[in-house]
């Protein structure tokens, strides 16, 4: 075996070289190796939400990078979203265990057509760290399954998710149903995805475009805390 061909061992990195290995790691889809990284980085004393965001987030966003740019394609970004995934099932509970108070409750989807998901289950992961319920609808949402959940959890706040620009424009499908039912106004509607901004947030109608999973959370709290005092006063 060459020099090169010797199998790395994860542990013996140091933290930014360890991080590059996952970087690396994560574009491979090498699955058990980004868990073991997680690990690794969790026992050194890292916070989870830095492991997310500056190990996991990071290698995805070279993944698509190159996926934009046809040097990756499809079943090499599935391959790294699943190895993505196996990292932030790990983190999952931990940045759920702040032990916060329920702050309040939010239902979450992928519109129609669309079936990326990790941005939506990490602003999930997020949210119920800070406190709140999350109901997360899934993938492919039709408009119909965003106002049966309406009515059947009674949340303070709709969260959409969407990837694609063929999708997004779903979104306002969505609120303009709401308005039509007379409903718009009972819930706080939050909108994310790489594509949207805060002009789009507006225009469809939504309360607030949120630009990350921190964004969402703090956005979430700031409503449903005005939302509260409304009713209060
Ligand atoms: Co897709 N894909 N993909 N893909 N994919 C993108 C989005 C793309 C930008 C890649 C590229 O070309 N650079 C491009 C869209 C181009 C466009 O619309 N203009 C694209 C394409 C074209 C496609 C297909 C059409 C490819 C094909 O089949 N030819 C196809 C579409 C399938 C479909 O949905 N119908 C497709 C398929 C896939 C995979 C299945 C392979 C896989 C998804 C796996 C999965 O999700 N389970 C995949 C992936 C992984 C990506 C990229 C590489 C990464 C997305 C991701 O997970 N990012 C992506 C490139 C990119 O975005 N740079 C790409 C990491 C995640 C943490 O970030 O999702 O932005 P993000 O979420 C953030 C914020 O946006 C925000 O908070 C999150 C956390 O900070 N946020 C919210 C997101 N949702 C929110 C909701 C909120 C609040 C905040 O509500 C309150």
């Amino acid at each position: 075996m060459s020099e090169e061909e010797e199998d790395i061992i994860l542990s013996e990195l140091d933290d930014e070289e360890l991080v590059q290995q996952m970087f690396d790691d994560l574009y491979d889809g090498l699955k058990e190796e980004i868990e073991e990284g997680v690990n690794i980085l969790l026992e050194r004393g890292w916070q989870p939400y830095d492991v997310l965001t500056k190990a996991l987030v990071g290698g995805m966003t070279i993944v698509g990078a190159d996926f934009r740019d046809g040097i990756l394609f499809v079943p090499e970004v599935l391959l790294a979203a699943n190895a993505m995934k196996g990292g932030m099932f790990i983190l999952k509970p931990l940045l759920a265990e702040t032990g916060a108070p329920r702050v309040g409750k939010m239902v979450i989807g992928t519109v129609k057509g669309d079936i990326h998901d990790i941005g939506k289950n990490l602003v999930s992961m997020m949210m119920e760290g800070a406190g709140f319920e999350v109901v997360d609808l899934g993938i492919n949402n039709p408009v119909e399954n965003y106002l049966e959940a309406l009515e059947s959890e009674e949340p303070d706040i709709l969260g959409m998710s969407a990837l694609l620009t063929t999708t997004m424009p779903y979104m306002k499908v969505v609120i303009d149903t709401m308005v039509e039912q007379g409903i718009r106004d009972d819930y706080i509607v939050l909108v994310g995805g790489a594509p949207l901004n805060e002009e789009f947030g507006k225009a469809i109608g939504a309360d607030a475009y949120c630009r990350d999973a921190a964004v969402a959370v703090e956005t979430a709290k700031e409503f449903v805390s005005r939302k509260h005092n409304q009713l209060a006063g």
